[in-house]
């Protein structure tokens, strides 16, 4: 099943995505479509902060340790209603995480979505790489993986997209994991999480941007574009491999028009704005959408379809 976007951009999940006020400006913004903040089980505040350096130095990007901060999934339910009278598909981020009732994580997942499903979500987006919780995320253990995904696609009919991390330097789990998602009934695969294990320090003070976690957070922005795109493209050539209806979504470091067409001919179908959105807000889904449009008129292209995975080989 497909999720249909146009424009084929829209914000990536966590960035100024918590609050219905915040939904509502993505909503009349020139976005292709809406995605919430993760939402758990249980209300979360988050990590205590410091937890955000929203611009390292020379703006190479963003650093967090949020600690998956939402309103917890109820809440949610009520918006997705109201959201959806702007006409624009509302894409419900779900995670689990530790909560008082002790629910197993696969359990988190499939209440969640069951209920959000009835709430009138048009897709959820399975976040299993959160990079700030205690646990090792779910990405990175391919039966847990299986585990969330057989729940999930069997307890709801809406597409399923998953939300994965960088597989950079564990190509034998990134097959493994690719192998798995074969299994189910995927609509699409949005890649990348944030660059889970940074650190960056703050020389005025000597102290680490972040508190949690010994300081030890998700990196984003233009320092992990490459990352970002090679992910896109591992994942655009295994699917067309194995003949597999998979669409990739393509999230990490794109500042530029330039940068989303890189991430397009990579193989993404759509692309998801981070750390510029955390920046500069709404506007940038239309500055964006403008330059990639300008980019494919100057360059003889009619369409975004006619350059996605068209990458050539040096
Ligand atoms: O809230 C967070 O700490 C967080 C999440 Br859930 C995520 O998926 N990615 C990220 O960089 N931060």
């Amino acid at each position: 099943m497909k999720v249909t976007v146009y424009p084929p951009i829209t914000n990536a999940s966590g960035p100024h995505s918590v609050t219905y006020e915040e939904l509502e400006r993505i909503a009349r913004s020139a976005a292709g479509a809406i995605v919430t903040k993760s939402m758990t089980h249980c209300p979360r505040q988050g990590n205590p902060e410091p937890r955000l350096r929203s611009h390292l130095d020379n703006e190479i990007g963003s650093l967090n340790s949020m600690g998956l901060p939402n309103l917890g999934y109820q809440e949610y339910a009520k918006f997705i209603p109201k959201l959806k009278d702007f006409g624009k598909p509302v894409i419900a981020s779900i995670a689990s995480a530790p909560c008082a009732h002790k629910l197993p994580p696969v359990e988190q997942y499939r209440e969640i979505a069951l209920a959000i499903e009835k709430a009138g979500a048009d897709a959820l987006e399975l976040n299993l790489s959160c990079p700030n919780l205690e646990d090792v995320p779910i990405s990175m253990d391919p039966q847990s993986v299986r585990a969330v995904l057989h729940a999930v696609t069997r307890a709801v009919k809406i597409p399923i997209g998953v939300k994965l991390s960088p597989y950079n330097n564990v190509p034998k789990l990134f097959e493994e994991i690719a192998r798995t998602l074969l299994d189910f009934e995927i609509a699409y695969v949005a890649t990348i999480n944030s660059e889970p294990l940074t650190l960056d320090i703050d020389l005025q003070t000597r102290t680490k941007v972040v508190r949690p976690n010994e300081g030890f957070g998700g990196l984003g922005g233009p320092a992990v574009l490459p990352i970002a795109l090679a992910e896109v493209h591992r994942f655009y050539k295994f699917f067309q491999k194995h003949k597999a209806r998979i669409a990739v979504w393509g999230v990490g470091g794109i500042t530029k028009p330039e940068d989303a067409i890189k991430h397009f001919l990579a193989g993404a179908s759509v692309v998801q704005i981070g750390t510029l959105f955390l920046w500069e807000g709404p506007h940038v889904f239309e500055k964006l959408w403008t330059g990639i449009q300008r980019w494919l008129t100057e360059n003889g292209f009619s369409s975004i379809e006619e350059i996605i995975g068209q990458v050539r080989e040096a």
